[in-house]
């Protein structure tokens, strides 16, 4: 489906082993040097969410920056598959960075714009565990019009072209809706990324 232009999203992508190797080894980047951290906002704001960040970092990510953990060659792969599904090609797509969000129960992300990367390359997202409401809206502000869309665990969803810098954000985890088979209490959301850094 294809909800704004250059908005793709795939249901059920990945299959059910797929994501449970996902999980674990979001819990094994969590193990090393790079824990997942609640992101402090140049506002001061404390962020719901914990993330922890994979290769090259960019703002407001840079914290630990002295700690270099880097991007598996195995998941900026899947980020050339997911775009090739997505897009029918993956047209150079090299991720060199990828952003791993956990939202445990009660966490959400407001509605922002991802302009620090320096490059207008799609993002891919792959959702894991909690289903979510997760909420495109418009370049020019927070409010409407927007799309809601429910993402749940294995959907990929790829942002290019307008809706790359289209404001989103994630209003709403609903608690205890992933397979308990997944192992996994909460939301995963994985974005790979180029930073043009
Ligand atoms: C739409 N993450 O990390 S998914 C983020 O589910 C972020 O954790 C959400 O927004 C999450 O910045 C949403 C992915 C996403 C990432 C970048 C986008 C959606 C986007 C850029 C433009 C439009
Ligand atoms: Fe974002």
């Amino acid at each position: 489906a294809e909800p704004a232009p250059g908005a793709v999203h795939v249901p059920g992508w990945l299959p059910f082993a797929r994501q449970r190797e996902l999980v674990a080894a979001c819990r094994d980047f969590g193990r090393g040097p790079v824990p997942y951290r609640q992101t402090v906002l140049p506002g001061g704001g404390v962020m719901s969410v914990r993330s922890l960040c994979l290769g090259r970092r960019w703002e407001p990510y840079r914290y630990l920056d002295g700690v270099a953990v880097e991007l598996p060659g195995w998941l900026a792969e899947l980020g050339r598959e997911a775009l090739a599904e997505a897009y029918g090609d993956h047209g150079g797509f090299a991720p060199d960075t990828a952003l791993v969000n956990f939202y445990p129960d009660g966490a959400r992300m407001g509605m922002h714009q991802d302009r620090e990367e320096r490059s207008a390359a799609p993002v891919v997202s792959l959702s894991l565990g909690d289903t979510c409401v997760f909420r495109l809206g418009n370049t020019q502000d927070r409010g409407r019009p927007y799309t809601d869309v429910e993402l749940a665990s294995g959907d990929l969803f790829v942002f290019g072209g307008p809706s790359r810098f289209a404001y989103h954000g994630v209003p709403r985890v609903y608690a205890g809706t992933a397979d308990p088979a997944l192992g996994l209490g909460g939301r995963l959301n994985i974005t790979l990324r180029e930073t043009g850094l």
